[in-house]
Order: structure tokens, then C-alpha cells, then sequence
């Protein structure tokens, strides 16, 4: 059974979750042969492997670090005696796609690289002895699942990936995995959405799971008191001179569900907040809110994708630092614990399905722009490609729905939208994802260059408008920068004309800059250049009242694919990769600090 419950695991009278993080077994399978040589039962000769983490960048040899196709992960656990009735293996994520065994038998089988899979264990494994858990992984790139890209086949044999996005295709269990036990009828779900009226807060709940019992909800607020309760499967709590969940300022209640007596209990912490959209400006609680922040990726030294609790914390003080309020999970969702700190900071996240590089370009930010029609929605793997890309929306939203801080939900990143197919494509993605979310949040997308106001097919599937634009960098840099400001100006200028009414968001612009080089006068790639630049964009900016956000590409540099365009990865980054500023980190703490939160959100 996959993805089953959503939950997040947590341990409490009625349930246990056991973290199994640690040094696992590994073994690359370039032959895909491990299946019929039995390695489901033991892997043999493996190396060590820390979970979770990826596994490139531990190694010293670029066959190793390169290595695409299928690897081998195995672990053991003890299950005891007394765990609860249902027992389950949930992986934060596997990338790109996971066959997972216990004690040799399949259990779980799951696409897609950046959402959970729950996998029931609770008949193949055994109680009071250690247990085999065995994942095969496999992390090619097609164009029938998300990312999009392909490989190469060198002269030796060797796979290497080709990917049409910008970031390095890392690869493995690169979050955590916890053993799960469960009563059999578990609580398997809930959902919340908010009312204000007045000082009150009214808060819609419905649960799931259960089997027949009673259900009893409450909401415990920050000093342990509880200020509301409820009976029943769906319903209504009111809460009195409700404490909002506010922009950087986040108060959260704690929702607990309990079916039966002591049968199954489940919480989590919750903000109560309202979020819309009204004409061009986002609103927060009915407050306006301008949207400032990044475009981030998972990546760090040495982990690659793999999650950290110190980076995210880290990442989190820097982004404060700034004045920051807001960020993209560009571009794939991220680890959950992720949200849960944005929860507890108050921070805005913009959540992003892995829909990248659909557009066939292994430089799909060289493409972007070039005016070249880059056919993508009108190949046979479509249909595929369509099912996958609904299938991680519908568990993306299922995952992230309950968590203050997502007040949106971008469905792709840079796809080609000038077609009628990619026009067909998309308006199936919108209306499938339309039916998903309780608290109907805004639905978008960030458009690349190509999708310009005259030939875009499908900004008005959107409810706000995201563009990644880098005018004065893959348009006109370096000494034609004034020009460049034009270009963006007559851009805007016509999206103006076409008097849509919603917001826009920047979601990515911004300039390779390396952290070793200054020069005066600017040139491209010196930290000066990329103040002048961002200067020149905020002018631009500032100019429209519909621009109600700027999400700045990136918050630090980060790996990608080699190549001629990329010093070591992409240099795009306000902070370096260590999360050191660059001299364009006090330019935004500078002007972040100093715009209101509502800025440009007045009648
Ligand atoms: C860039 N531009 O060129 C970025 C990419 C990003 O890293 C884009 O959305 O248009 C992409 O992934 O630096």
C-alpha cells in the first residue's frame, strides 16, 4: 500500500515512530541484475552509505559520483513484541523511484522522487526478531516522468544523466525513514479550513480514519490550554479572540485528534490563517502581503540533496537576516520538516510540484528566451507524462496541505506554453489540481521569457502570475544593461496593457556572481555587477503596482550538471554555498528591511 496515510510519523501513547536513520548498505547495479540474483534478500559485498543523504558527492570517483541507473540500499531493524498492530516503512523520499522489500517480499513500489512512501510491512515483517528492509532504487531521467531529461550512453557502457534542468540530478534516500506503528484503524488524515469573523476564528476540521470510533478533536494553544473541542468526524471549532498565524510572526495551536478511548491518538501544530487573493494583492489574513524571499534548492556541501536540520536552520537564520518572508521550493517539494520550520517562523513558501524541464533542452536557461519554439507537449510519452505529473500534485497537496506557512502551489517550472498542446496539457494539470485542496489555495507557475504576454498560452490558468526573468544577464548584460532595462520595461508595459487582474510575482531573477571577484567599474560576474543589476530590477519593480512579490534567484550557489556555463555549479546564489553573504546579501537586508509588509498593497 503506498501513500496511504500522508501523517507525518510521531510517536505518542497510541503509536510509535521509530527513526532508522544511519549507516546503511549500498551497491550500484549498472547491469539492473541485483533483482534476479537475489539481492532483495542480502546485497552482496556492499559498501556503507549514510542515510539520508545523497550518494554522490561522498565519492572520489566520477563513475561513482556520476553513476546513473539502479542502487541497492539495505538496512535491518528489530520490530518488538509490543509495537502497535500495523506497522509500516515510510520513506520521506527515495529519488527518482523505489522497489521496497522487507525479509526479501515487495511491499512498496513508488514514482517520483520528492514525496513519501508509506509502505505496509506489517505481514512481511516479523515481531521480536530484525528485520531486512531492502530498497532498489533507480534515478534515470525520461521525459514520461518528473524532472524531465535523459541520459548519454558513453563508449565504456557507462550511463551518465542529461538533464533539461538546472540542478545536479542527485540521488538516494535523501530524507529520513521511520519505522511506524499504528492501531489497524488508524487516524489516517485531516484537513482544516479557516473562517475570521471578528476577533473569532472559526476552524472547519474533518478526519479520516478511524474504522467506526468516536472522533474528538481540540485545540491547545501555546501555554496549554485548550480553547476549543469538537465531536465527530467533521466539524466546526470556534475560537475566541484567536491568536492569527502572521507573517514572521507565527503563533501555533496544537490539533489533536483522538479516535475512541485511547484507541488512536494523532497532533500537530497548526497556525490558523486565511489566505486570498483580491484583485492584485495577496492577501494574508485580509492583510496584504509582499512577497520577499528566494528561490532556493536543497543542496548543500557534501549531503547534495540530503536533509539537514542544521542547514535548514542555518538557511532560516540567513533568510531573517535579510528581512526575507518567503520562499519557492524550486523546484520539487522539499523535506517536510522544511514546512514545519516555515511554520514556526512564519514563513511563506510558494510550493512547487517536480515539473521541470519540460522544454527539450539540456540548457533550459540558455533556451529560455531565445524565442526558439522548443516543442515538448506533442510527443507520444504525453499521456504518461500528464499522469505523473497529477499523481505528485494529488500527493503533494495531500502532504502539505495542513501547514500555515504553503500559501500557494506552483504547478510547473519553465515549460513551454506557446502551444495548443501545452495549452490542453496544462489546463488538465489546473482543473485536476482545482479538485485537491481544502483551503483552495492560489495555483501557478513561473513562466520563463518565452512565455510572453503576446504568446503565452496559459498565464490565465493561473490565479497569480509568476515570471523568471533575467534581463542583464541571458538578455543584454555586461555594458548593454541599460538596454536590458528597456527590454524588461516594454515587457512589462504590456502585461500592463493587458490589465490582468492579479498579482505578479517575480520568481526568479538575478545574475551568476562569483564570491572572489570584485571590479569597479561592474563586469559580469563580479560582486558589483550583480548589486547594479539587482538595483536596476527593483526599479523595474517598483514601477508596477501589480508586481506584489520578488523571490530573488537563488538564496546560495548550488551544484548542477557541468558545462560550459557553470563554474562548479550556478553562482546565482546571495549567499555562497557555505551560506557566507555576498555583497548582494546586504543589499536586499537593506531594502527588504526598510519595504513594509503591505507594501504596495494599498487600495
Ligand atoms: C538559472 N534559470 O539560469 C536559472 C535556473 C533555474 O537555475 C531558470 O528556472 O530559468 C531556471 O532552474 O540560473
Amino acid at each position: 500500500m503506498v501513500n496511504a496515510s500522508t501523517l507525518y510519523p510521531r510517536s505518542n501513547a497510541a503509536r510509535r515512530a521509530d527513526i532508522l536513520d544511519g549507516l546503511w548498505r549500498f551497491a550500484f547495479d549498472p547491469k539492473s541484475e541485483g533483482e534476479a540474483a537475489g539481492w532483495t534478500k542480502a546485497l552482496p559485498a556492499p559498501i556503507s552509505m549514510p542515510v539520508p543523504a545523497s550518494f554522490s558527492d561522498f565519492f572520489t570517483t566520477h563513475k561513482e559520483r556520476d553513476y546513473v541507473g539502479d542502487f541497492w540500499y539495505e538496512t535491518d531493524f528489530f520490530l518488538p513484541e509490543n509495537y502497535p498492530e500495523k506497522v509500516f516503512v515510510r520513506f520521506g523520499s527515495v529519488t527518482h523511484r523505489a522497489v521496497i522489500y522487507c525479509n526479501g517480499v515487495e511491499v512498496a513500489r513508488h514514482e517520483g522522487g520528492f514525496l513519501p512512501i508509506l509502505a505496509d510491512v506489517t505481514a512481511a515483517a516479523r515481531r521480536g526478531q530484525e528485520n531486512r528492509l531492502t530498497v532498489r532504487a533507480n534515478n534515470e531521467l525520461s521525459e514520461s516522468t518528473l524532472p524531465c531529461g535523459t541520459q548519454k550512453v558513453l563508449a565504456d557502457g557507462r550511463k551518465i544523466s542529461k538533464p533539461y534542468f538546472d540542478f545536479y540530478n542527485y540521488s538516494g534516500i535523501q530524507r529520513s525513514v521511520f519505522l511506524v506503528g499504528t492501531p489497524a484503524e488508524a487516524i489516517t488524515d485531516y484537513s482544516l479550513t479557516y473562517e475570521l469573523e471578528g476577533a473569532d476564528a472559526l476552524v472547519h476540521y474533518s478526519v479520516e480514519g478511524g474504522g467506526e470510533r468516536s472522533i474528538r478533536v481540540s485545540l491547545v494553544d501555546a501555554e496549554g490550554c485548550t480553547v476549543a473541542r469538537g465531536e465527530g468526524r467533521t466539524g466546526t471549532l470556534r475560537v475566541e479572540n484567536a491568536h492569527l498565524w502572521q507573517v514572521r510572526n507565527a503563533y501555533l495551536y496544537r490539533f489533536v485528534i483522538e479516535a475512541g478511548e485511547g484507541y488512536d491518538r494523532y497532533e500537530e501544530k497548526v497556525g490558523i490563517r486565511t489566505v486570498r487573493i483580491d484583485g492584485h494583492r495577496i492577501l494574508i489574513n485580509e492583510k496584504p502581503v509582499y512577497l520577499k524571499g528566494y528561490g532556493k534548492h536543497e543542496d548543500s556541501d557534501i549531503l547534495g540533496r540530503g536533509f539537514s536540520w542544521a542547514v535548514a536552520k542555518r538557511d532560516f537564520e540567513c533568510m531573517k537576516w535579510t528581512g526575507a518572508n518567503c520562499f519557492r521550493t524550486s523546484h520539487y517539494p522539499y523535506a517536510e520538516e522544511w514546512y514545519q520550520m516555515a511554520d514556526e517562523e512564519g514563513f511563506l513558501i510558494i510550493d512547487e510540484v517536480p515539473a521541470v524541464g519540460m522544454m527539450r533542452s539540456t540548457h533550459n536557461f540558455a533556451a529560455a528566451g531565445t524565442g526558439q519554439y522548443t516543442y515538448f507537449f506533442e510527443t507520444p510519452t504525453v499521456p504518461e507524462l500528464l499522469k505523473n505529473h497529477k499523481q505528485q500534485v494529488s500527493e503533494m497537496i495531500a502532504r502539505d496541505k495542513n501547514h500555515a506557512s504553503v500559501i500557494a502551489w506552483s504547478l510547473f517550472n519553465e515549460p513551454e506554453t506557446t502551444s495548443e498542446y501545452a495549452r490542453n496539457y496544462f489546463s488538465e494539470v489546473f482543473a485536476h489540481a482545482r479538485t485537491l485542496d481544502p483551503q483552495n489555495r492560489p495555483m501557478t507557475g513561473a513562466f520563463e521569457k518565452n512565455s510572453a504576454p503576446d504568446k503565452c498560452r496559459c498565464y490565465d490558468l493561473c490565479d497569480m502570475i509568476c515570471l523568471n526573468r533575467y534581463y542583464g544577464w541571458y538578455i543584454s548584460g555586461g555594458p548593454e544593461i541599460e538596454e536590458a532595462e528597456e527590454k524588461f520595461r516594454a515587457e512589462m508595459d504590456k502585461w500592463a496593457e493587458k490589465k490582468l487582474n492579479v498579482p505578479f510575482v517575480f520568481t526568479e531573477f538575478g545574475t551568476d556572481t562569483l564570491a572572489s571577484e570584485h571590479k569597479l567599474p561592474s563586469v559580469m560576474w563580479s560582486q558589483e555587477y550583480q548589486d547594479e543589476y539587482l538595483e536596476r530590477n527593483f526599479g523595474v519593480f517598483d514601477s508596477y503596482d501589480f508586481v506584489q512579490g520578488e523571490l530573488v534567484w537563488n538564496f546560495a550557489d548550488f551544484q548542477t550538471t557541468e558545462g560550459i556555463m557553470r563554474v562548479n555549479g550556478n553562482k546565482k546564489g546571495v549567499f555562497t554555498r557555505q551560506r557566507q553573504p555576498k555583497d548582494a546579501a546586504f543589499v536586499f537586508k537593506r531594502r527588504w528591511e526598510s519595504l513594509p509588509e503591505d507594501y504596495k498593497g494599498q487600495e
